[in-house]
């Protein structure tokens, strides 16, 4: 049968149909009624579950239906303000931290067990740190503390039969990390339990980090070869690598009896205390090995920097204050952080901030980082041992601050770092981070005025870090006063709706984001366990329990008790 040509091909180009030719539609067509029936009907089943699927992909990308929770998973006690039911709802809470931890323990010990971490929402493992379990032996504490003892009894198991003289082939540890999470966490879990196996562990870490001060100054590289028995050679370290080492170094020597930790590390104090500085007590971030002088100009109570100044105060307060060094370069510090880098927001007269400086290019950076948030714990823990009453207040605006971090986004999630409008023009401040400005969420804004104080930045992640919830608990402690433990447990409530995953806990991508399936980072940092956990127990506990008089908590969050006169 012959076809007429057609005006308007079936097919895509404008090419008229020739006689003979068969349109695309017309040739399908009459391969379908080809088809027997029961071929229609699987091949039309098929199409259409493909089809559905599509649609259900997309209409999960756009309305992120699976994630319509209706709260956080755990039971919550109800919100009780009036004085007499403080110690009820504080139990309440507490038991829902437990179950938090018991629950990211039990995800970590079914997935990860013996692994550096457990992957939370894929439920693998990694070992990133060594392979030596660091979320584990970094979790002890905690799960002594809260007398989850059965889960404290695994980790020992393990723990005590790690080699840490051996690494992964090519693996070279990091020294500070190594120090704050593992030999601290065996030291603290020794002091607990009492078990010998645990301080012999802590002795074999302490060991072969050693010979990360074989330099010419006795300044530590920041990386060991434990296989080699040696350090990797490297011609600078950072200032929070090198100074954070002393209380671990020294709890080492105290417990064991043999000086030579507390020396080496002591060493690294007494360089940097002599060397020049651009201000009093403001040490730029990077130390030269070779000479221990202070390059670069950059100067931060954030990243690198943080605590090598908490660590000033907190080995002025383990050695029953008998060491005036240490006082004398903390409050050199503090007095020029006060002067130089602290600011206040234009538009929230209790919103102050620490900036990062730089000393070279004489230029301040209003940037506030999640990090620094440890800082009014610092100051108000400062201030009750030193006796002053200026720090508490400062203290207590930047953890006002700290909290709004969280308060103003729509997940209560605070991100890693803000960026304050500047306090002359009520403009942008004309820094180097100008273009990585966005507007913050609004969305759980009190009111837009106070609201606008800050902006956000490129990154929008919060990791689970814990400096705002070790802040709220120091400064409750310190002031008795209860609005720290509603900041807290809004944050916790926050972590419980937007980070819990059916194993554990995730990092969360963006915190002005609601999308929460595509926000979970597949990733929870030891911190969270060794630290926030921690210090959201501890916030809703007695202040008897883990007093402050009693111990001081390394950087990590581990208690260790003051030195034995
Ligand atoms: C922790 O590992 C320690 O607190 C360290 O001093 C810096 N911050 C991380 C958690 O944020």
């Amino acid at each position: 049968m012959s076809l007429e040509p057609t005006l308007r091909s079936e097919l895509s180009d404008e090419r008229p149909l020739l006689n003979g030719e068969r349109s695309l539609k017309s040739r399908i067509k009459a391969k379908w009624y080809r088809l027997d029936r029961v071929s229609r009907v699987v091949f039309s089943l098929f199409a259409l579950t493909i089809g559905g699927i599509i649609v259900a992909r997309v209409m999960i990308e756009i309305f992120d239906p699976l994630d319509l929770w209706n709260g956080p998973r755990v039971t919550i006690p109800p919100r009780v303000d009036d004085g007499n039911d403080t110690a009820h709802t504080d139990k309440e809470r507490r038991t829902a931290v437990r179950s938090a931890m018991r629950h990211a323990w039990e995800g970590y010990h079914q997935y990860a067990f013996g692994h550096d971490e457990l992957l939370p929402v894929s439920n693998k493992s990694n070992d990133k740190w060594g392979g030596w379990g660091v979320t584990l032996i970094d979790a002890l504490d905690t799960l002594y503390i809260m007398e989850l003892y059965d889960e404290f009894d695994q980790g020992v198991t393990h723990a005590v039969n790690v080699d840490f003289a051996k690494a992964k082939k090519g693996y070279t540890t990091p020294f500070f990390e190594m120090i704050i999470r593992s030999l601290a966490g065996l030291l603290t879990a020794y002091e607990m339990s009492l078990d010998r196996r645990l301080l012999d562990k802590a002795e074999q870490v302490g060991n072969v980090l050693l010979p990360a001060f074989n330099t010419s100054t006795g300044i530590p590289y920041p990386r060991v070869d434990v296989n080699a028995g040696q350090a990797v050679p490297a011609s600078r370290v950072c200032l929070a690598e090198a100074g954070t080492v002393q209380l671990e170094y020294w709890k080492l020597s105290e417990l064991t009896g043999n000086p030579v930790y507390h020396n080496a590390a002591q060493r690294v104090v007494d360089i940097l205390d002599e060397t020049a500085k651009p201000y009093p007590g403001l040490y730029p971030i990077w130390i030269d090995i070779e000479s221990g002088n202070l390059t670069s100009g950059q100067i931060t109570f954030g990243g690198q920097g943080d605590s090598w100044y908490e660590y000033m105060l907190k080995q002025y307060i383990f050695s029953h204050k008998k060491n005036d060094q240490y006082r004398r370069m903390y409050v050199e510090s503090i007095d020029s952080m006060k002067e130089k880098m602290v600011k206040r927001s234009v538009f929230d007269p209790q919103m102050y901030y620490v900036g990062d400086l730089d000393s070279t290019a004489k230029r301040f950076s209003p940037k506030f980082q999640h990090l620094t948030c440890f800082v009014p714990g610092m100051l108000a823990l400062g201030s009750k041992v030193l006796d002053r009453p200026d720090d508490l207040e400062l203290a207590k605006n930047l953890t006002y601050t700290c909290f709004q971090m969280y308060n103003q986004t729509v997940t209560g999630l605070g991100p890693e770092y803000v960026l304050f409008r500047d306090d002359q023009n009520k403009g942008l401040s004309k820094t180097n981070h100008d273009d990585d400005f966005a507007v913050v969420s609004l969305d759980k804004a009190p009111d837009s005025e106070k609201a606008d104080g800050f902006y956000l930045g490129y990154d929008k992640s919060y990791i689970l870090r814990p400096e705002t919830v070790e802040s709220l608990m120091i400064l409750y402690r310190i002031t008795g006063d209860k609005v720290y433990k509603e900041w807290g447990w809004q944050i916790f409530l926050a972590l419980e709706k937007w980070t819990k995953t059916n194993s554990a806990y995730s990092a969360y991508r963006d915190v002005t984001s609601t999308k929460r399936s595509s926000m979970l980072m597949d990733s929870m940092e030891s911190f969270f366990l060794a630290e926030t956990l921690k210090y959201l127990y501890l916030l809703f506990s007695p202040a008897d329990y883990y007093s402050l008089d009693e111990y001081v908590f390394n950087t990590e969050a581990h208690p260790f008790k003051l030195l034995r006169h």
